[in-house]
């Protein structure tokens, strides 16, 4: 059997999704700013998709949503404008971050800060998750922008962004949030709290990979990072992704429909998953279930090595991982584990396991077998668990049975 549990990381692109963007690789192939029929007969695909992609976070059309390749540009874009706009330019001298963002927005914002600007990094409590008052004690006039992202992709953890966004606008902030794991977890509306800039990415809810997006509010359009041909209205340039606009549409209006699903059915599996995990002893979760998207499972198994259970899990056919999928391969500890100040040992034997609406009960009922078959013999290897018995002090309040 093979188990995929690993869509925080990517998603599978549902098949409808495939099925409305096949003939815009073979058929209507036209450049779309071309002045011929193969050219026009990408129009209504583009609307059509543009439409959906605004639909799905409730964005007015005065607004603006532009596609991007993906997340990482959505989020490079927002820290580097705002560093040329604001900070370079003298206007503003400082930003802030959660110290859990995603690279994209982490590696940016150490980026500015070799440049000379002053970047806090917003710690996380005890349950993994940002405080807002975290927010209002380093806010100040001089500070350019605030980005948080909405839910975290190791742990699932929400965070206040509606409280922060109000924040901001009370010190006249410009605020910009990572939404790339909240599309098709939890609402997302643009128009319900003071919001500039949001990010998010198709792959993560059943769309393609390399097509991404960043919504901007009327009157905070930011600079083009990428100047060229003027497409996207001139907010960015190079030739329209047009099935990855399709398919970014269809996959949204396709997550939106099945948001109720996931936030009852898909939790439950998640909640009744999650029970059984914590069964086995020496086992550990940060944050609580209701303060979590409804798929995600971050669970730390004292004494086992997180890479050695993704070992035997894949041999057992399931894809889970220790955390970002980018960060898995240097094998360093798991960063919002270390955040939480989590001891060494603990924050490498974390393990995150997300679902998808397409996770079936059979597919977790072998997971759990295959789980506590590796538990059994990884910990019967260790030495670390052989030194650390039960009740060990692990700097996290633990939920062993
Ligand atoms: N997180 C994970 O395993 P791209 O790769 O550009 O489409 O998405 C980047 C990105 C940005 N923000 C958040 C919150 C994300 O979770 C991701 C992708 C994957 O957690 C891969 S590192």
């Amino acid at each position: 059997m093979n188990v995929y549990l690993d869509n925080n990381a990517t998603t599978i692109v549902d098949p409808h999704v495939f099925d409305e963007m096949e003939p815009y690789f073979v058929q209507r192939y036209g450049n779309p700013n071309s002045l011929h029929a193969f050219a026009s007969d990408t129009h209504p695909g583009i609307k059509v998709g543009m439409e959906k992609i605004y639909a799905g976070i409730h964005a007015p059309r005065e607004d603006l949503v532009v596609i991007t390749s993906c997340a990482t540009e959505s989020n490079n874009w927002v820290l580097k404008s705002v560093y040329f706009d604001l900070i370079l330019t003298g206007k503003k001298n400082h930003i802030i971050v959660s110290e859990v963002e995603h690279p994209s927005v982490i590696a940016t914002a150490r980026w500015i800060e070799s440049m000379g600007c002053k970047v806090t990094y917003l710690p996380i409590n005890k349950e993994g998750i940002v405080e807002a008052q975290s927010l209002r004690d380093v806010i100040t006039d001089k500070t350019a922008l605030v980005s948080v992202m909405w839910a975290n992709n190791e742990t699932g953890a929400i965070f206040p962004v509606e409280e922060m966004g109000n924040i901001c606008e009370e010190h006249g902030v410009l605020f910009h949030t990572d939404a790339v794991q909240a599309i098709g977890k939890t609402p997302v509306d643009v128009q319900s709290f003071n919001v500039d800039y949001l990010t998010f990415s198709a792959h993560k809810f059943h769309g393609p990979k390399g097509v991404g997006a960043l919504y901007m509010k009327k009157g905070k359009e930011l600079m083009p990072l990428l100047h060229g041909g003027s497409q996207m209205g001139g907010y960015r340039s190079g030739t329209l992704n047009v099935a990855g606009i399709v398919g970014m549409g269809k996959a949204i209006e396709s997550a939106i429909d099945a948001l109720d699903f996931e936030m009852t059915d898909i939790r439950e599996m998640r909640d009744d998953f999650e029970d059984e995990l914590l069964k086995i002893k020496d086992t550990f979760v940060v944050t609580p279930r209701d303060k979590r998207t409804p798929n995600t499972i971050l669970i730390s198994f004292r004494g086992i090595e997180g890479e050695s259970m993704l070992w035997d899990l894949n041999r057992a056919g399931i894809g889970a991982s220790t955390g970002s999928a980018c960060a898995s391969e240097d094998l360093e500890a798991n960063s919002v584990m270390e955040a939480i100040g989590a001891d060494e040992d603990l924050a490498h034997t974390a393990i995150r396991f997300s679902l998808s609406r397409y996770t079936t009960q059979e597919e977790i009922d072998y997971t759990l077998k295959a789980v506590n078959t590796a538990v059994l013999r990884l910990r019967g290897i260790s030495s670390s668990y052989a030194y650390a018995p039960e009740g060990h002090e692990s700097g996290l309040d633990s939920h062993h049975h």
